[in-house]
């Protein structure tokens, strides 16, 4: 694996939009006992569940430490790669490579990493084993990298369109935990040269409660471009409404790269999904400090889908709302299959689909 000196837009690569082919999917098997309840036990199911719809219509790589290895390749079905690679925690969206392509090649891009604002508001310490992530992952698929190890960002708080546009947060990328020696117009910047787009629209918010400071994969999503699904609620006494209200209200007078307006449609969330005290009971604490207190609301959205080859791998929640969700999923993306995964033992870890699956381009070139 070869560090590349310039920027993906000086040498003509780009992030695709999600819903371009795929050559496979990474994700990362559970275990950390102060993330997932009981020691990870029905994570490691609902993940498992994950990649197998997943590995119907692409290549899926799991990496698990040693100690898991073994429940990997059992829960796990046979064309699923498994590898042993160390981490911190789950979350392949936020810390795996960004793939870039040419259209034949693909490179991968190393962000800085700090656990959702290291030592002002990350949510664990350390997360140096996340944070090798990139650079090993993109040995193991022999991919060169670009390496912007001095700029914080995840994965999850950004989307693109593939055609010059990207969607993120304010709360989350001019939060404190990141770049605070940055402006937001050196930040837009990085993500101009990194991404290769040529703009970014600017929510403020995101989900209520959502510990990573609000990242857009759990409140916005393209589904194709100048389309995007937005997380609603009609319930203005809840919170999240005025959060998505001013999302709306954004999206509504903006245009993207190419002067399209913007086609929003509400994905209404489910009820409020809240954690039991028996679920707290089966975490470990962080820090002397509960991870999660009864009652304690979680970031629940069905915004937090992954685009597939040939699915969309849905969260359900047991909820009212899922069958509405999944029927506007399944008209927004007709050529695909939607899979609803029943999401709560994801949920509680603070992500869902979109935040333990990271894909990769499809690529014709070996380098
Ligand atoms: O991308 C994400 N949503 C990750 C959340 C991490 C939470 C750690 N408990």
């Amino acid at each position: 694996m070869k560090i590349i000196d310039s920027t993906p837009r000086a040498d003509g690569f780009r992030m695709p939009a999600e819903w371009e082919p795929h050559h496979g999917c990474i994700m990362i098997f559970p275990e950390r006992a102060d993330s997932w309840q009981f020691g990870g036990y029905s994570a490691r199911k609902a993940f498992a569940q994950v990649a197998e719809a997943i590995s119907r219509s692409e290549r899926v790589t799991v990496c698990a430490s040693e100690r898991q290895y073994e429940n990997a390749r059992r829960l796990l079905p046979s064309r699923i790669r498994v590898v042993e690679m160390s981490s911190n925690d789950s979350w392949a969206r936020d810390y795996a490579p960004t793939f870039v392509t040419n259209g034949s090649e693909i490179r991968g891009i190393n962000w800085n990493f700090n656990a959702w604002g290291g030592l002002v508001d990350g949510l664990y310490f350390p997360w140096d084993l996340d944070n090798k992530m990139a650079r090993k992952l993109c040995d193991l698929y022999e991919k060169d990298m670009y390496d912007l190890g001095n700029f914080t960002l995840e994965g999850g708080s950004i989307h693109v369109d593939g055609e010059g546009t990207c969607i993120t947060t304010e709360a989350c990328l001019l939060s404190a935990g990141r770049n605070p020696d940055l402006t937001k117009n050196e930040i837009e910047h990085n993500l101009h040269e990194y991404l290769n787009i040529d703009k970014v629209i600017w929510l403020k918010r995101g989900i209520f409660n959502d510990e990573t400071n609000e990242h857009v994969d759990n409140i916005c999503a393209f589904v194709k471009p100048a389309e995007v699904v937005l997380a609603w609620t009609d319930d203005e006494k809840d919170p999240q409404y005025e959060l998505s209200r001013s999302c709306l209200e954004i999206l509504e007078r903006e245009t993207d790269a190419k002067g399209r307006r913007i086609t929003v449609h509400k994905l209404r969330c489910p009820s409020p999904v809240t954690v039991t005290a028996e679920e707290c009971e089966g975490l470990d604490s962080c820090d002397f400090q509960p991870t999660r207190t009864p009652g304690e609301r979680l970031a629940a959205s069905y915004v937090n889908f992954y685009i597939a080859n040939n699915a969309v791998v849905m969260p359900f929640f047991g909820d009212p709302a899922d069958e509405p969700a999944r029927e506007l999923l399944a008209k927004l993306f007709p050529t695909r299959e939607v899979i609803p995964i029943q999401a709560r033992d994801i949920l509680i870890g603070g992500g869902n689909i979109h935040c333990i699956t990271q894909q990769i381009p499809i690529y014709t070139n070996p380098r």
